[in-house]
């Protein structure tokens, strides 16, 4: 039987843990203790990175390393919360509908969840849709990952069939004159999406035009792209788990590269405690795109006459 073992990028990639942290703690503590393959470079058991797992969860919830490390499987898992719905869960989120939709996925009923995803679309249209089922039960998956309850699997389950429903949905919203130009995307290392899709979802509802290129573009395709595709504006997502320190150097070498009539907004929850930064808009909430559409509109009304006028 071949025993599965994974290389440090594996380790570093499946557990949010850097290579630098896993040798430290070699060193340190004697865990993890990889062997070494016929090429000498360090192979870990998938015990191992179970472990790290947990470690690198209850960290995340403030738990010392050091307090950690020593602890087996069991006892670690008996750290972590195990219930999938806290008592605060329910009544911060208040809604059935969430509950049985984070059900279905925890059942695996893909066909089952996407139904159901579809039934509440056709119920609230796109814009409640998104802000009151879609918003909230993303941070519920987030919740019950963290805490345990649910499968990286499970999570990427929900990524899937969350952004089939979201997409089809704005791809059936009429075209027609769409105004402004919007270029959707994450930096490289921004993995997470679904935030830029409820923007997406909320602009062209407004009527804009999204042109969206998904995630993980690095900078200066970005500034290709937004002068290939004429753009008013770049629209980018950070989430939680993208390093804060990073984004305010990000966004100003963004800002030089693009050119200067192009508008450059960022939302999500990773820059809900960044400082203003000049020429550049921030908008942590959903709540916050249609008045900044508004403004912007009116700002650039000039720009529309001469463009009716082109046409
Ligand atoms: C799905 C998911 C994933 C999927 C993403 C798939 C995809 N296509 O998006 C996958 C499996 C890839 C993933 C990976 C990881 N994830 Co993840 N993930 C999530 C989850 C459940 C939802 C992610 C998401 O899209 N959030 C972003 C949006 C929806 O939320 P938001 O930032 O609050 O944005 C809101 C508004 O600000 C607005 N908005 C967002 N963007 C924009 C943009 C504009 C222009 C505007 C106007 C508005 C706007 O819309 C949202 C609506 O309320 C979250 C839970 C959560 N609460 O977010 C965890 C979460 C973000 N992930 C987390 C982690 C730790 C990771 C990993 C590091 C795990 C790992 N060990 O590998 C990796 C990192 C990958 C990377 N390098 O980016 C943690 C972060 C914790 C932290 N503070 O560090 C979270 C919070 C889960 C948790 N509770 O622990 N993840």
């Amino acid at each position: 039987m071949i025993v599965p073992s994974f290389s440090i990028s594996s380790v570093e990639r499946d557990t949010g843990l850097t290579k630098d942290v896993l040798r430290v703690w070699e060193r340190r503590y004697g865990f993890p203790f990889p062997i070494r393959d016929a090429n000498g470079e360090r192979s870990y058991s998938s015990d191992q990175v179970e472990r790290l797992r947990l470690i690198k969860r209850l960290m995340n919830q403030g738990h010392r390393p050091g307090k950690l490390i020593g602890l087996s499987i069991e006892v670690l898992m008996s750290i972590v919360p195990r219930s999938a719905i806290t008592k605060q869960d329910k009544n911060e989120l208040e809604s059935k509908d969430i509950i049985t939709l984070l059900d279905l996925i925890k059942q695996h009923a893909s066909a089952g969840y996407k139904q159901a995803m579809q039934q509440q679309l056709a119920r609230l249209g796109l814009q409640r849709f998104v802000q009151d089922i879609v918003a909230p039960l993303t941070v519920l998956i987030g919740r019950a990952w963290e805490n345990g309850s649910l499968d990286v699997f499970e999570e990427h389950l929900f990524s899937e069939m969350t952004n089939r429903v979201m997409r089809m949905a704005i791809d059936a919203l009429p075209d027609g004159n769409r105004w402004p130009r919007i270029l959707l995307t994450t930096v490289s290392d921004e993995q997470h999406s679904l935030g830029l899709l409820m923007a997406e979802s909320i602009l062209a509802l407004e009527g804009a035009e999204c042109i969206s290129l998904g995630n993980q573009l690095p900078l200066l395709e970005i500034g290709h792209a937004a002068c290939a595709q004429h753009t008013d504006i770049v629209a980018l997502s950070f989430s939680t788990a993208f390093p804060q320190r990073q984004i305010p150097g990000l966004l100003k070498e963004l800002r030089n590269v693009l050119k200067p009539e192009v508008s450059l907004w960022t939302g999500g929850c990773g820059i809900a405690k960044l400082a203003k930064i000049d020429e550049i808009l921030l908008l942590p909430s959903l709540d916050d795109i249609v008045t900044a559409l508004a403004e912007w509109r009116v700002q650039h009304s000039n720009n529309m006459v001469l463009k009716e006028v082109v046409d």
